[in-house]
């Protein structure tokens, strides 16, 4: 199946390297690989697990940073070429919507996206020191606005599709405990206002082999004519402890609730030494991806072992051929 991008944008400064000569994956990684290091701040432990968008003439994105006393935080950065980032040393001090927003505790694992007029953080956000999905909104990546949180403890992995869908808003979530969570499906949930979330649907629960722990939904789905494009990891448990690969499903446009398609393996896995070693070894972990509509080329940043944040490449058409005949339902 061939695929194009829609109400997308053009990105024609999109990162980009081709497809290694003889490279027979669908994802191939940027050869320079980390793109952000861990001691890429003076204050940094490790950045990983990162949100990027397209933002002026250049990119913007929200940051994990875990500092040195390790407190998971949020940071904001900007860059010309989506390679070389200016990340700020202070962590985002949001400005809440109203006095009952609890004060930041820890966050981390981000997701941006505009919708409409303006940009959208969606992160693991602590409430009473519990995982729960906060939701923060900027115009310019110096302030953010920090809204109601989405759901009750326990939840992660909240990711918003970049429009109303049959006039609702719409988030992946993954409900889960307080801890390194064994279980774990991808439900979705629709909001008139982006406060008030119900209609809960059923989406995917986990599967196959590489996925059979949990998944959790990755980057914005990107838009196509076949269906929303939807990057999603999942988690393994080997006797040395969780292994995080990732890897694409469709999901039907107007209910995408509905699975088209959903990869039978994963398309990326930890085999570099960046990501089989660091904090948390074993770690692919996409947060963000890029999407050319001109050219339908594709750039996912992904964490790597929980320590650094690498870059990878594919093509909607790459994706959807590859879904024709590797799909599991
Ligand atoms: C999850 C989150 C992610 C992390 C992963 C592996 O629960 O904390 O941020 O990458 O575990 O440690």
């Amino acid at each position: 199946m061939q695929g194009k991008v829609v109400n997308g944008v053009s990105l024609p400064h999109i990162p980009w390297q081709e497809k290694p000569e003889g490279c027979k994956d669908v994802i191939w990684r940027y050869q320079q690989n980390p793109v952000i290091e861990r001691d890429h701040l003076e204050m940094s432990n490790s950045i990983f697990n990162s949100a990027v968008v397209p933002f002026e003439d250049g990119f913007a994105g929200v940051f994990r940073v875990d500092d040195k006393a390790r407190n998971m935080e949020l940071h904001a950065g900007f860059s010309k070429d989506g390679l070389q980032w200016e990340i700020s040393e202070e962590r985002i001090q949001f400005v809440k919507t109203n006095d009952e927003i609890q004060d930041f505790q820890y966050g981390y694992d981000p997701r941006v996206v505009w919708i409409e007029d303006r940009y959208y953080v969606t992160w693991c956000n602590a409430y009473g020191w519990k995982p729960t999905i906060g939701i923060a909104y900027t115009f310019d990546f110096r302030t953010f606005y920090q809204m109601e949180n989405a759901f009750l403890p326990f939840n992660r992995n909240g990711v918003l599709f970049p429009r109303k869908i049959q006039g609702n808003y719409m988030m992946l979530s993954r409900p889960s405990d307080s801890g390194h969570t064994p279980f774990g499906d991808i439900y979705i949930s629709q909001s008139p206002d982006l406060t008030y979330w119900g209609k809960h649907r059923h989406v995917m629960s986990p599967s196959m082999g590489w996925e059979s722990t949990k998944i959790g939904a990755g980057p914005i789905p990107i838009e196509t004519d076949q269906g929303w494009l939807m990057f999603y990891h999942g988690v393994l448990t080997s006797c040395n402890g969780f292994v995080y690969s990732f890897s694409a499903a469709l999901l039907d446009l107007n209910e995408p609730w509905r699975v088209l398609k959903r990869g039978r393996e994963y398309l990326l896995n930890p085999r570099t030494m960046y990501e089989c070693v660091g904090d948390v070894p074993n770690v692919t972990f996409p947060c963000a991806g890029l999407a050319d509509a001109d050219t339908g080329r594709i750039a996912i940043y992904y964490g790597c072992a929980d320590t650094c944040t690498s870059l990878c490449f594919t093509t909607v058409n790459d994706v959807l051929s590859w879904l024709d005949t590797h799909s599991q339902c």
